[in-house]
């Protein structure tokens, strides 16, 4: 099992130059840029103005933190929503209400990279209710709630390193998961890298998500070998109750992982019984264990967040708790592991290999209830190969790494060092069809296509290398997005569109779902933040010490109290800005000259907190930056700062 094997070392060489190679077909395609019958694919993705589009679709901003939201089939952009990166425009993680989001056990994180969209489920399929998203590099989940397309909660994950496999979901959002991508020491500890083999360790999260608020907390975690945990899936209908993980770097390796764990001609899909681990919980076999992490939950009466301390989390050791773990080799170094609508499949996707490889969850729990056991790996059984695999989709293309389904029956996978997706037939293993993507397409999305019943209908493939698609823009382009018509038995390439960020993943939904549980304001009367104004009759400033608190409101076109004086270098001013309006689409933007931070964007019924500590004596403007109504360039006041121990009485008026 451990022989090297030289075709490896080629695989690897492949998947290094699969970025130089598209430049060979950057080349070719500027004669043939897709191959597609023009005014038929116009009329396919055209949405007349004022109509909307069939689907939302919620892509992932990989490294700018954020999530995208598009309409399908137009591509339209609709919204950037801020999960783990500070956004100037919307003062988020600027604000003092949502400061807290983005706090950890490492203090404050303005940033991370943002994988996995997963739209919570109930009975298999997207609710519409929230989108979850992870954050890779300090290990957390965000949950967006959907009424709003605000980020709800951020859930900091103890004993992890990394967060890739995450955060998927299981039928009715029991759980979320996330899986450590890196092995680390558990618990953390300052020891030599060099004794990695047997002493670092992976967790896997399940995140239990409260159904009636959809708050999160870490209900319990799998302590597992150090292995690299890399993507999952949950089971679904027969095989609901069970989650499924990728492993790579089998072979524990902690350096040039490129080759070194690369060598293992087969890793594992680590097969997790949660409802077994849930038992074994509630009967009290978990170990508690001190590690320390941060719950940050926004309260959308309140209208802003607050951090919770957890310093405990309990843990299962599968040695001790028979029957919740095992492992199922599958070839080479597999990325995602995806499991059919059926949930009778289980798809591996060797990115090292040509094939894939799909094991029966039917065959897997008998090999469990004979003991077939071809071996153990730190006393988890490996069940035999033979035993398990349902069959192998002879692909003849190069470095599968993603799959999803259509609801017919259908297959689709990515493969990126061949840069296209191929379709096939779940059963009977078949070849269906195959189109080129542009270029190295990683993730794909079909709307609903990794739950129990996808819409089908589009395959939006999310590539890695954009090259010659759109007007170059120096060194740096902007990734992109393919849409594909999967309705007939040929896919047909249909629309490209630039993405934000890296596209990593997607996910998407029937737009009627969600649209009709959407915000359009936030209620005043419900409005519970510690500094509101609800009248402008209560604007006002009030100074304790060098704290000063402006309680201002904002309507159209003027700000309560407009003019303020009494304020002194040295002072730190808290702008309570209320925005009084009650109709859609009225933000009011704040923003005072020399703020060192961002401006205020709040939404109607909201209240925002901008802190400023004025540095210089004069008379500052501030003004609303949100263009709200043909006095909107009016809608502005002065704010007075005078030198220390020279500051008049306090002033806070509007008009005369
Ligand atoms: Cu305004």
């Amino acid at each position: 099992m451990k022989s090297f094997k030289p075709i490896w070392t080629m695989l690897i060489a492949a998947l290094l130059l699969a970025a130089a190679c598209t430049d060979t077909k950057a080349k070719k395609s500027s004669e043939n840029k897709g191959a597609i019958n023009k005014s038929s694919a116009a009329e396919k993705v055209y949405v007349a103005p004022g109509e909307y589009d069939e689907f939302y679709a919620f892509m992932s901003g990989g490294f700018s933190g954020q999530v995208s939201v598009y309409g399908l089939p137009s591509g339209r952009l609709l919204k950037v929503v801020p999960v783990f990166s500070v956004d100037g425009e919307k003062g988020y993680g600027f604000n003092e209400e949502t400061k807290p989001l983005l706090e950890t056990s490492h203090g404050f994180i303005p940033w991370d990279d943002a994988h996995h969209p997963e739209l919570s489920q109930t009975n298999g399929k997207p609710d519409g209710k929230y989108l979850f998203i992870n954050g890779n590099n300090t290990p957390r989940v965000a949950r967006i709630d959907l009424s709003t397309f605000e980020t709800a909660e951020i859930i900091e994950l103890p004993n992890a390193g990394g967060n890739h496999s995450s955060p998927f979901t299981t039928e009715n959002s029991e759980y979320v998961v996330a899986g450590t991508r890196f092995s680390v020491p558990i618990p953390q500890t300052d020891m030599s890298i060099a004794d990695y083999k047997g002493k670092f360790k992976g967790s896997l999260s399940f995140i239990s998500v409260d159904p009636e608020h959809g708050h999160m907390d870490v209900d319990f975690q799998v302590l597992m070998p150090g292995f690299d945990y890399d993507l999952a899936h949950g089971g679904k209908g027969k095989s609901h109750g069970w989650m499924f993980f990728t492993t790579y770097n089998t072979e524990e390796s902690h350096t040039l992982k490129e080759v070194n764990a690369s060598q293992n001609d087969k890793d594992y899909i680590a097969a997790i019984n949660w409802k077994k681990a849930k038992e074994y919980i509630e009967q009290g076999k978990y170990k508690e264990m001190d590690s320390e992490y941060l719950i940050n939950r926004y309260d959308e009466k309140k209208h802003l967040a607050e951090s919770i301390t957890r310093k405990k989390v309990r843990v299962l050791d599968p040695t001790e708790c028979p029957g919740v773990v095992y492992f199922l080799p599958t070839p080479k170094s597999p990325h995602g592991v995806d499991v059919d609508p059926t949930g009778s499949y289980i798809i591996g996707n060797g990115k090292l290999n040509a094939n894939l490889t799909v094991h029966s969850f039917d065959k897997m729990i008998q090999a469990i209830e004979n003991k077939s056991f071809a071996d153990e790996a730190y006393g988890i059984p490996v069940l035999n190969f033979e035993d398990v695999v349902a069959g192998t989709v002879e692909s003849g293309g190069l470095g599968p790494l993603h799959t999803e389904f259509d609801g017919e029956g259908n297959a689709y996978t990515t493969f990126f060092i061949s840069s296209e997706v191929v379709k096939w037939k779940l059963g009977t293993w078949e070849v269906l069809d195959r189109v080129p993507t542009y270029y190295s397409v990683g993730h794909l999305m079909i709307p609903g296509g990794d739950s129990k019943e996808p819409w089908g209908k589009y395959m939006v493939a999310l590539n890695k290398i954009t090259k010659d698609r759109y007007l170059p823009t120096g060194p740096e382009l902007a990734h992109s997005a393919q849409l594909y018509d999967i309705s007939g038995d040929k896919m047909e390439l249909i629309l490209d569109f630039p993405t934000i960020g890296e596209p990593h993943y997607a996910q998407a939904i029937a737009a009627d779902i969600v649209m009709n549980r959407s915000k359009k304001i936030y209620p005043l009367e419900e409005n519970e933040h510690p500094h509101v104004t609800k009248s402008e009759a209560d604007a006002r400033v009030e100074k304790n010490g060098n704290e000063v608190h402006v309680y201002m409101t904002t309507i159209r076109s003027h700000f309560a109290p407009d003019n303020i004086e009494g304020i002194e270098v040295g002072d730190k001013v808290y702008f309570h800005v209320t925005n009084l309006e009650q109709d859609w689409d009225v933000p009011h933007g704040f923003s005072v000259l020399g703020a060192q931070n961002a401006e205020l964007l709040i939404m109607p019924g909201q209240t925002e907190t901008l802190l400023w500590e004025p540095l210089k004596p004069g008379v500052f403007p501030f003004y609303c930056t949100d263009f709200c109504s043909a006095l909107h360039q009016e809608m502005q006041g002065y704010l007075r700062v005078s030198a220390k121990g020279n500051a008049p009485a306090i002033l806070a008026s509007t008009g005369d």
